[in-house]
């Protein structure tokens, strides 16, 4: 894989192929988060998930994220859904706010739905974090949320009653 996938690594196997995966994205801090789109589009492929299979659709903020994700979640036409932002705290007053959120409300919806929600939000102090952590061939938030995405849809399937 391009990416280098760290902390939970990547499951030996794992297989994406006749997966739908939705990607919401915010418009907030947009080089970054093209960054972490494109780490999410890319490790999708290598883990065999179809371009056509692949919907995206954009939101204002990260604090849209949840509800654009419940929208996409109970469409029926995904069985993942990833969510990608960027929240610097140098750069706004609602920091805690907006993150804070944000990561509730993304837990909300995959609890809510059964859909698992990936959660691909950078929160961090600055923009050289941020850019360190959205790496296009090393760390690479986006790319761990694609993998999570993944395993979780099946992990959901495997399940499903
Ligand atoms: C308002 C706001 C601020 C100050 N900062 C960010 C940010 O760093 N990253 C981000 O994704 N969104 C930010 N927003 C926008 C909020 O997420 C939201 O879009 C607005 O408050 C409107 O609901």
């Amino acid at each position: 894989m391009t990416a280098r996938h760290e902390g939970a690594g990547v499951p030996e196997g794992l297989d994406g192929a006749g997966l739908r995966v939705g990607i919401v994205r915010a418009r907030w801090n947009p080089e970054i988060v093209a960054r972490l789109r494109d780490g999410a589009r890319r490790t999708l492929a290598e883990l065999g998930v179809a371009d056509a299979d692949v919907v995206e659709e954009v939101v204002p903020g990260s604090f849209e994220l949840p509800m654009g994700a419940r929208i996409l979640a109970t469409s029926g036409r995904v069985d993942a859904v990833i969510c990608l932002g960027c929240v610097i705290r140098g750069e706004t007053s609602h920091y805690d706010l907006v993150a804070g959120e944000a990561a509730a409300g993304i837990q909300q919806v995959q609890l809510r739905t059964g859909v698992p929600v990936a959660f691909g939000v950078l929160a961090t102090e600055d923009e050289a974090q941020a850019l360190a952590r959205s790496e296009p061939d090393g760390h690479n938030v986006g790319a761990d949320a694609a993998v999570v995405a993944v395993e979780m849809a099946r992990l959901a399937q495997r399940h499903a009653p």
